[in-house]
């Protein structure tokens, strides 16, 4: 089991601004306990970053026959991106939406997310835990 983790813009600024929204965990320490859950579920973990929609862009087309699963968390092109969900829906490999705020609970714009029709599910508002659940969910994906 391959998965493929995407990370959008402003990600990297994770445990360095707005603690009280997002916490003081790194995205490198994020990264670190997903390999740590993916090492003991026996999956391959591919961890990345981007502030550039295109390149999310590309990383997702690429994603075809080299990924069993992409889990995304596209950030603030969630609620803004249809190049996104045009290249989820166009390569066909099964995606995870995740967040690590609830994104329901805060502004309204929030609410909406562009890419969640073509995603298989969403896992959302248990900040560093969506990110190893994402782990759980990518393995179990075909699972009914
Ligand atoms: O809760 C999430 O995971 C979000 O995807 C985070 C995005 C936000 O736009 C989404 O609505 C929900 C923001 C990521 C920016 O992260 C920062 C981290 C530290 C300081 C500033 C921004």
């Amino acid at each position: 089991m391959r998965i493929l983790f995407l990370n959008g813009p402003n990600l990297n600024l994770l445990g360095q601004r707005e603690p009280e929204v997002y916490g003081r965990t790194t995205l490198a320490e994020i990264e670190a306990k997903v390999k740590e859950r993916a090492k003991q579920l026996k999956a391959d973990i591919d961890f990345r970053q981007s502030n550039l929609e295109g390149e999310l862009v590309a990383w997702i087309q690429q994603a075809k026959g080299k990924f069993d699963v992409i889990v995304l968390n596209a950030a603030a092109y969630t609620h803004t991106s249809i190049a996104l969900r045009d290249a989820i829906a166009a390569v066909g490999v099964p995606t995870i939406e995740i967040h690590l705020s609830n994104v329901h609970a805060r502004e309204e714009f929030r609410h909406k997310s562009i890419i969640a029709p073509v995603c298989c599910g969403q896992i959302i508002g248990f900040g560093l835990n969506s990110y190893v659940l994402a782990v759980e969910a990518a393995i179990n994906v075909n699972v009914v």
